[in-house]
C-alpha cells in the first residue's frame, strides 16, 4: 500500500470514488450476513491529514488507541464536543473549501469471517451513515471515499477477505465538500453513526430490484411487477402469485394504507439468493388537484422526524425507532417528514408495518447561504449536480421498495437552483410512481404539491380558498404544511385552528408539525444541553429543543394537544336533546375497531357509565346517536356527558381499551359560588379580622385563612417568557416577550392607596405599575366574608397607554406548605387559551412537582385551565368565573432566570397562581404570534375567588 497523507478528496464537489451504484436496501436474506457494529480502535486528529494512513496497514499496533462505540458519534463519546447551529456554517463560507480545523477520526476494527463464511462469491461492505466524509481501507487496500453522511454506500471486498484478522480501516472528517449540502437545524456530529455490515454477495445473487405494487380502486385488483437486475421468480404464496421477474400479475387484494396497512409476503429468489418481500398495493397520485391514496384525498396529521436520541444522538437503535413509530401511532399521528434526510433504513420498514405516510426527503440542505443572498448556493452551480444526483439516487434506489414511502422530497431550504431540477428530473424518470416535494421551490415548476412552512392561519385560509394567486402550476395544486405549529418550548398554539382550516377546505391536505423531538443532549449538569453548552464560537441556543417529545421521548403537552386536535373521530353533542353527534375521521378506515363509551358526571365524579353502540361509519360519514336517559338520582350540579372511542381490540400499536377519541357535552351549567357579604371587618391589635381570614390593619395584606399562613397575595401580570412570547429574532410581527419587558411588566410595583375596614367588606385600593412608565394598574381588592368563608373580588383597570396585551392576570400568593392538590376543571395536563383542545373537564388531583412541565428552558408553564375549585394547602379555593391554576416551588422570577431544569431548586414556600386570564402561546418562535382572539387585552376586568379552610367546608358545598 502507499502511505499518503493526501485528502484533496474532502474538498471535493464530486461525491466519492470507489463506491458500488445505489441499490434497494434489505435488511435481510439467506445469504450470509456479519455486523460490524462494536468497539471500534479510535484515534482524533486535529486535521484532515495530521497522520498518515499507515494505520490503516495489517499489523498496525493501535492497541494504546481508546476505543468507541460504532454506531457513534465521537463527540458524544468524550472526543471533542458537538456544535449546534440553525442555518450557519460554523466555518467560513468558501465552498468547496473547509478549515484546516478539520477534527478527523480514525477507526480501527480487526475482524474474523464467522464460521462457514462462503469460500465462493463476493462480498460487499456496507456503511448504512458517516458523517461527513470517510476514506475506507480494507486490509491495506484503499477501497475509496464518500460522502453523503445520511446515505448507504457499500464497497466491494470478496477478493480482498481474509478467514482472519481483517482490518478495516476507515477515516472520517467532520468537515468535507459535503458538510456544505448538510446545513440542516441541527447538532453537527461527526462519527460512523450508522450500522457497518459485512454482506455476503453469492453467485447469482440479488443486486438491485424494484417492486411495483400498485391498486386500483375501481376494481379492487393489485398489480404486482418486480424488476431485478438478476432474474429470478417472484413469490406471493397468500395471493397465489409465482411469476418471473419483470412479469406483471393482477390478482385481486387488500390495498395498503397508513389506516389499514395490509403487507403481503413474497419472496424474489434468484439463482444466488433468497430475499423477503413486504408488499403494499397502493397507487399515489395527483388527481383533481388532490393529492389521493388509492382514489381516495389523504390528510397529513403529520410531523417531522429528526433522528434523535438524548446520549446516542442521530445512532438510534431498532427499539427507539420503533418507540418512535408506536408513540406516533398512539398519538393518531398519520404521516411524518423524515426532516432533513433518508432515516435509519429500518424506519422504514417500521412505517410499512404499522401505517405511516412517508414524505421521504433527500439530506440536502445549503441553508447558511442564505446568508449572503443564496450568492454561490451549491444547487444553483453545475459542479455540483454530480453530488446532488447522487444523492438522489442514494436515496430513491434505497427506499423505492416501502409502500409507505409517498412522495420524495428534493430537500430542505436549499435556495432555488439548476441542481434540484436536475434531481427533480432524475427521479421523476426513475420513478413516476410517487409524487414530489420541495418546500423551497415556490412556484412548484419541479413539484407535485404546494408547500409552504409556518404560514399563518389566515394565509392558509386564502390558499384553501384559492385566493393566493401565484402561478398557474401552484394555483392547480395542493397545499401541506411542511412545517407548522413550531413545538418549541410551550406549545405550539393554535393547532385546532389549523385542523379545521385543514377540514373545510378539500385544497389543503394537511402539515407537518415541526418538530417530532427536543434535541437536548444529556448532561450531568445541566439535565439537557442545548447550543452554547459546549462553548461553542456560534450557536442557537435552545432552538434545538423544539420538539413534541422531551429529549427523554416523554410526550410534552404539545403532544396531548395534537393528538386531541387530530382525532379520527368527532364528538359533538346537544346535552338537552340528549344526543352525540359522531363523525368518521379517517380517509380509509370505518369505525369498526373502536369501541364507544359514555360517563355521566356531575361535579367530575361519574354518576353512571355505559356502552354506547355506534354505526360502522364509512370515512367521513356522520351519525347522530341518542344518549341514555340522564341517569335516576343523579346528584345537582354541573353535570356532562363523556363520550369516548376505544380500542375493540389489541393493535400492533396499542393494547385494547386504548382511547382514540372523546368529547365532553354539558347538559347543565356550573352554578358559582356565592357569599353572603354578612361577617364584619373587625379591627384589633395591628390585625383585622374578617370572618375566617386575618390582615394587616396597615397594608390591609391577608395573614391567615382559616389559620393557614397566605404571603404576599396581590395582582400578577408577568409570566416566565415562553420561547413562543419571547419570538425569533427575524420576525416582523410583534414579539410580545420583548415588548412586555421593555414597558417593565416583569417588575410591576404596588402603590398601596387605601385599605378601608366598612361595613361588610375590606377594601385595598392599589395601583401597579412599573418604573419608568405611565401605563400602570388600577386595582381594587374587596375582602367579604360569611363568617365561615373569604371572598375576594378583584378589579383591574388599565390605566395610560396600553398597547400590548398582558401575559396573564390575576393573583399570586405564597403557602407554607402545599404538597398535593386536588382540583375539578380541565386537566390532566397544562392548558392555555390556544393549547387547551386536550384539557378534559374532570377532577385531578397531582402533586405539586407533578404540576410542572420540564421544558428544556424553564419557561412559564403548567397552568390548569378552567378551574372551577382548587384544593392545596389546607385552603380550598373557588373561582367565579372559573380560573387557571399554577402552583410550583418557585417563583415566576427564578422561572424567568433559569436556563436549564438545573436551575430551578424548590423553595419552602408555594407560589400560587390564580388567573383569570392567560395570553395565548401561538407559534412566533418561528411562526406566527397567537390569534388575535388569544390575546389578553389590557381592559377593565373583575373576577372574584371563594377561600376556606378545608376542614371547615364540607366538600358537598359549593
Ligand atoms: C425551518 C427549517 O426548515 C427547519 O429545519 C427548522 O430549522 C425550523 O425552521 C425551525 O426550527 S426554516 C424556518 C426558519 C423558516
Amino acid at each position: 500500500m502507499s502511505v499518503t497523507t493526501t485528502t484533496e478528496y474532502v474538498e471535493d464537489v464530486s461525491p466519492g470514488s470507489g463506491a458500488l451504484p445505489p441499490r434497494a436496501w434489505y435488511a435481510s436474506s439467506d445469504a450470509p450476513s456479519l455486523s460490524l457494529n462494536g468497539t471500534w480502535r479510535f484515534r482524533l486528529s486535529d486535521t484532515a491529514d495530521a497522520e498518515d494512513d499507515s494505520f490503516a496497514a495489517p499489523g498496525y499496533d493501535a492497541g494504546g488507541w481508546p476505543e468507541v462505540s460504532v454506531p457513534g458519534h465521537w463527540v458524544l463519546q468524550g472526543h471533542g464536543s458537538p456544535i449546534y447551529t440553525n442555518h450557519l456554517y460554523p466555518f467560513p463560507v468558501d465552498p468547496p473549501r473547509v478549515p484546516t480545523e478539520n477534527p478527523t477520526g480514525d477507526h480501527l476494527r480487526v475482524f474474523d469471517l464467522p464460521d462457514g463464511w462462503p469460500a465462493d462469491g463476493g462480498a460487499v461492505l456496507r456503511f448504512d451513515g458517516v458523517e461527513s466524509c470517510a476514506r475506507v481501507w480494507l486490509n491495506g487496500t484503499d477501497l475509496g471515499e464518500f460522502k453523503g453522511s445520511r446515505l448507504p454506500h457499500e464497497f466491494a471486498v470478496g477478493h480482498l477477505l481474509e478467514p482472519a484478522g481483517n482490518v478495516l480501516a476507515v477515516r472520517v472528517h467532520q468537515w468535507s465538500a459535503g458538510s456544505y449540502l448538510e446545513d440542516q437545524d441541527q447538532w453537527w456530529l461527526p462519527g460512523i453513526f450508522r450500522d457497518v455490515t459485512l454482506l455476503h454477495r453469492p453467485a447469482g445473487c440479488v443486486l438491485d430490484f424494484f417492486v411495483h405494487a400498485s391498486y386500483d380502486h375501481t376494481t379492487g385488483a393489485g398489480t404486482l411487477r418486480v424488476d431485478s437486475d438478476t432474474d429470478g421468480r417472484v413469490s406471493v404464496p397468500e395471493l397465489g402469485i409465482d411469476v418471473p421477474t419483470g412479469e406483471p400479475v393482477t390478482v385481486p387484494v387488500q390495498p395498503w394504507s397508513a389506516e389499514t396497512p395490509r403487507l403481503y409476503e413474497g419472496v424474489l429468489a434468484t439463482e444466488g439468493e433468497r430475499v423477503p418481500l413486504r408488499i403494499g398495493f397502493r397507487t399515489v397520485e395527483l388527481s383533481d388537484g388532490l393529492i389521493k391514496v388509492n382514489g381516495t384525498a389523504v390528510l397529513f396529521k403529520g410531523v417531522n422526524r429528526h433522528e434523535w436520541h438524548p446520549e446516542r444522538g442521530r445512532a438510534l437503535d431498532l427499539a427507539t425507532m420503533r418507540e418512535d413509530v408506536l408513540l406516533m401511532k398512539r398519538h393518531n399521528i398519520n404521516a411524518v417528514r423524515t426532516s432533513h434526510y433518508p432515516p435509519h433504513p429500518a424506519f422504514l420498514d417500521l412505517c410499512d408495518e404499522f401505517g405511516l405516510w412517508v414524505i421521504d426527503e433527500c439530506d440536502l440542505e445549503t441553508h447558511g447561504f442564505t446568508e449572503q443572498g443564496w450568492r454561490d448556493n451549491p444547487v444553483d452551480d453545475d459542479r455540483w449536480t454530480p453530488a446532488l444526483l447522487d444523492r438522489a439516487a442514494r436515496m430513491v434506489e434505497r427506499d423505492k421498495n416501502h409502500p409507505s414511502v409517498v412522495m420524495w422530497s428534493l430537500g430542505n431550504e436549499a435556495g432555488t437552483g439548476r441542481g434540484l431540477t436536475a434531481m427533480a428530473e432524475w427521479i421523476r424518470d426513475r420513478d413516476a410512481s410517487r409524487l414530489l416535494h420541495y418546500e423551497g421551490d415556490a412556484d412548484c415548476r419541479d413539484t407535485d404539491v404546494y408547500s409552504r412552512m409556518y404560514a399563518s392561519h389566515a394565509e392558509v385560509e386564502r390558499i384553501g380558498r384559492g385566493l393566493d394567486g401565484g402561478p398557474r402550476r401552484r394555483r392547480e395544486l395542493p397545499l401541506i404544511l411542511c412545517e407548522y405549529a413550531h413545538a418549541m418550548g410551550n406549545g405550539p398554539g393554535g393547532l385546532a385552528d389549523y385542523q379545521r382550516l385543514f377540514r373545510s377546505y378539500d385544497r389543503l391536505q394537511g402539515g407537518f408539525v415541526w418538530e417530532w423531538i427536543d434535541h437536548g443532549i444529556a448532561h450531568p449538569g445541566l439535565g439537557y444541553a442545548y447550543g452554547g453548552d459546549f462553548g461553542e464560537e456560534l450557536h442557537d441556543g435552545n432552538f434545538v429543543c423544539d420538539g413534541l417529545l422531551f429529549p427523554d421521548r416523554r410526550p410534552s403537552p404539545g403532544l396531548i394537544e395534537y393528538k386531541k386536535v387530530i382525532e379520527p373521530v368527532t364528538l359533538t353533542g346537544d346535552g338537552r336533546a340528549g344526543t352525540v353527534r359522531i363523525t368518521n375521521g379517517y380517509d380509509f378506515a370505518d369505525l369498526s375497531e373502536l369501541a364507544f363509551s359514555w360517563s355521566y358526571e356531575v361535579e367530575g365524579e361519574p354518576v353512571q357509565e355505559g356502552t354506547l353502540s355506534v354505526p360502522a361509519l364509512a370515512p367521513g360519514e356522520s351519525a347522530e346517536v341518542k344518549l341514555p336517559a340522564v341517569p335516576a338520582g343523579a346528584p345537582a350540579g354541573e353535570a356532562l356527558w363523556t363520550v369516548r372511542a376505544r380500542l375493540a381490540a389489541g393493535t400492533a400499536w396499542a393494547p385494547a381499551g386504548h382511547v382514540v377519541a372523546w368529547g365532553q357535552v354539558p347538559v347543565t351549567e356550573r352554578r358559582v359560588p356565592s357569599v353572603a357579604a354578612t361577617a364584619r371587618p373587625v379591627p384589633g391589635d395591628g390585625m383585622i379580622t374578617l370572618g375566617p381570614a386575618t390582615f394587616d390593619a396597615r397594608t390591609g395584606a391577608v395573614r391567615t385563612i382559616g389559620g393557614v399562613p397566605v404571603t404576599e397575595l396581590r395582582l400578577d401580570v408577568w409570566r416566565a417568557t415562553t420561547d413562543n412570547d419571547d419570538g425569533a429574532a427575524w420576525q416582523s410581527d410583534p414579539r410580545y416577550g420583548p415588548l412586555w419587558r421593555k414597558l417593565g411588566l416583569h417588575r410591576m410595583r404596588h402603590r398601596l392607596d387605601a385599605v378601608a375596614a366598612g361595613e361588610d367588606a375590606l377594601t385595598v385600593r392599589t395601583r401597579v405599575a412599573p418604573a419608568a412608565r405611565e401605563t400602570g394598574l388600577a386595582t381594587v381588592y374587596r375582602w367579604t366574608s360569611d363568617g365561615d368563608r373569604l371572598r375576594l373580588t378583584v378589579s383591574t383597570a388599565p390605566d395610560g397607554d396600553w398597547t400590548v396585551p398582558l401575559p396573564r392576570l390575576g393573583i399570586r400568593f405564597g403557602l407554607r406548605a402545599a404538597d398535593r392538590v386536588r382540583w375539578y376543571g380541565g386537566g390532566p395536563g397544562e392548558a392555555y387559551p390556544d393549547t387547551r383542545a386536550a384539557a378534559l373537564t374532570g377532577r385531578w388531583e397531582a402533586a405539586v412537582d407533578d404540576l410542572q412541565t420540564p421544558y428544556v428552558r424553564p419557561q412559564e408553564n403548567g397552568a390548569r385551565i378552567d378551574v372551577r375549585w382548587a384544593e392545596l394547602g389546607g385552603l380550598r379555593i373557588e373561582g367565579d368565573p372559573a380560573f387557571f391554576l399554577t402552583a410550583r416551588r418557585w417563583t415566576t422570577e427564578q422561572l424567568d432566570a433559569a436556563a436549564h431544569r438545573t436551575d430551578l431548586v424548590p423553595g419552602d414556600t408555594v407560589w400560587v397562581n390564580l388567573d383569570h386570564g392567560q395570553h395565548g402561546i401561538g407559534s412566533q418562535s418561528c411562526g406566527p404570534a397567537p390569534l388575535p382572539r388569544y390575546h389578553l387585552r389590557a381592559q377593565p376586568a373583575k373576577f372574584s375567588f371563594v377561600f376556606s379552610a378545608i376542614d371547615s367546608v364540607s366538600p358537598t358545598t359549593l
